[in-house]
């Protein structure tokens, strides 16, 4: 009997568990915890880590997991480091349910870097208006740059100040609209976007308004991630389930 784990936190992740309910696939979604409240999903979900590979792989074994699906961000690249592992380990079939890239198309004014603290060494220049669109965990980063006035977006109130002593914080969780991102960019007289090369959609809003008013934009290049079996669609991976079941895995 398929049982899917599927590591979440993603649209495409969402998108795959209303599909796997509504072909009574069994499934459980699984967060980090990282927000206060996330999505409601169509199918049971988990909350917190595993507890390295060790724990991810005894999940695996006591949940009788059948097939383990990485929907994960692009960012979350340890989650994904585990994910590969722990299926090697379990012999669970593993796949990941990923998205292409973002690409600079014609009116972009990208400066591509590398990762994080690259994008900080960019922000060395005398102070600018900057929208740094990276979410909550990597904003102490650019305390090394205080000259700038920073435009925050987080998914949940901060629960301390954040260490930037220009700032103004928007509490919102995406997907986001273009048009709105583009009157949040006038308003707060945006110079400069910091984001990361999230792909999919619910993310791109921002980078499609920069294009919109002609502002520049760092983009941060994805971690790498160790080699695996990859899909970038729902129907790709209950594809690979029915090819699964097929071969009886
Ligand atoms: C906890 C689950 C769904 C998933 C929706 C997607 C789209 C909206 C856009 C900006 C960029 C950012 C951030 C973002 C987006 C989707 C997707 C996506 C970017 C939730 C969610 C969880 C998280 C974690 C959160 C991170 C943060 C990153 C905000 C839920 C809402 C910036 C990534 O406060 C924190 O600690 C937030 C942490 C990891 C990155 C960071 O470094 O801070 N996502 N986001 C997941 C868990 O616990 O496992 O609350 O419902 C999910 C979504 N956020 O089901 O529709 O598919 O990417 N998420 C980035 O792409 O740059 C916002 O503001 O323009
Ligand atoms: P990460 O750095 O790759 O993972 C760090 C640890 O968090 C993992 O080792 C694991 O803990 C736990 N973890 C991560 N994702 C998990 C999941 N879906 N279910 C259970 N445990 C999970 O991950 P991250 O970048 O912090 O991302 C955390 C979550 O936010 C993921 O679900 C991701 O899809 C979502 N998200 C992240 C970003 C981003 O920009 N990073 C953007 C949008 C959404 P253990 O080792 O204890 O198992």
């Amino acid at each position: 009997m398929t049982k899917l784990l599927i590591l979440g936190g993603t649209t495409e992740a969402s998108a795959l568990a209303t599909a796997c309910a509504a072909r009574g696939i069994a499934a459980t979604l699984s967060y980090a915890g990282r927000t206060a409240a996330p999505a409601r999903q169509a199918v049971p979900t988990r909350v917190g880590g595993f507890g390295g590979v060790a724990g991810l792989a005894a999940y695996l074994r006591e949940q009788a997991i059948t097939h383990l699906i990485d929907a994960t961000h692009p960012f979350a690249a340890q989650m994904s480091a585990h994910a590969v592992a722990a299926g090697e380990r379990t012999g669970v079939a593993t796949i990941a349910l990923t998205r292409p890239a973002w690409a600079a198309q014609a009116g972009d004014r990208w400066t591509r870097v590398r990762d994080i603290d690259a994008a900080v060494a960019a922000l060395d220049r005398p102070a600018q208006r900057v929208m740094l669109a990276l979410g909550r965990m990597h904003v102490a980063a650019f305390a090394a740059q205080p000259q700038h006035h920073y435009l925050l977006r987080f998914v949940d109130r901060a629960a301390g100040v954040p260490p930037l002593p220009r700032h103004t914080l928007v509490v919102d969780r995406g997907p986001f609209d273009v048009a709105r991102d583009r009157a949040l960019l006038i308003a707060e007289r945006i110079d400069l976007v910091v984001a990361k090369n999230a792909g999919g959609s619910g993310a791109v809003a921002k980078v499609e308004a920069a294009r919109a008013l002609g502002l520049p934009v760092v983009m941060i290049d994805r971690p790498p991630v160790p080699a695996r079996r990859a899909v970038d669609s729902v129907a790709a991976v209950l594809d690979w389930l029915d090819h699964a079941a097929d071969r009886g895995v």
